[in-house]
């Protein structure tokens, strides 16, 4: 399997870091998705990374739908609960997390455009304000897959948008720190 993404994607992150847990053969192929080059769009007609292209030639978008697939790749994983309220539980972290990189990359393409204030920043840093304590409350026991996805957002934030400070929730403080050297965590760091 290839997985069409960028060193910096924290979406893609998720996927590296699921590949390197699960011991799955998964080929980075980088890829920067603003060339919008060929191989991408046949791809994805979303013009995106993540894409996980599978060996018989087709294609899974979305790194949520891609994280599925992996997981789906080692019965027995543990990562993420298979049914029952902790997948669901599991699964929306997952997507609070991802809302939390949606905002930040809307707020960078606005700042891009030269707009970084205005109602429209504002709301997309009220919201990472919200996720980022509902996350604080969201961490189980035995870190998991959606406890990698809350580190992967907050790692970003450091990344892109340090003035965030997502360490204010001690809870995310401890998460991360925890995490740290976890070995996928660590081998899938992106690059300053
Ligand atoms: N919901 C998608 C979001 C992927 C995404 O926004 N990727 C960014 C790179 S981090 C991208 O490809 N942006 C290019 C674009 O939006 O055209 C996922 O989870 O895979």
């Amino acid at each position: 399997m290839q997985l069409l993404a960028s060193l910096t994607s924290p979406y893609a992150r998720k996927l590296r870091v699921l590949a390197h847990e699960l011991a799955l053969p998964v080929t980075l192929v980088e890829t920067a998705p603003m060339e919008d080059g060929p191989e991408l769009l046949a791809a994805n007609p979303l013009g995106k990374v993540p894409v996980l292209m599978l060996d018989d030639g087709s294609s899974v978008v979305d790194s949520r739908v891609i994280a599925a697939y992996l997981l789906a790749q080692a019965p027995g994983q543990t990562l993420l609960a298979t049914a029952g309220p902790a997948h669901w539980h599991g699964l929306t972290t997952e997507a609070i997390a991802d809302g939390i990189l949606d905002a930040a990359i809307n707020l960078r393409f606005h700042a891009a455009q030269g707009v970084t204030e205005g109602a429209w920043p504002d709301r997309q840093r009220r919201a990472i304000a919200r996720a980022l304590a509902a996350l604080a409350g969201r961490i189980g026991a035995v870190p998991g897959y959606p406890e990698i996805c809350i580190v992967i957002a907050c790692e970003y934030l450091d990344l892109r948008f340090p003035d965030i400070d997502w360490r204010a929730h001690g809870e995310l403080r401890a998460l991360q720190a925890a995490l740290t050297d976890r070995p996928s965590l660590a081998a899938t760091r992106p690059p300053g």
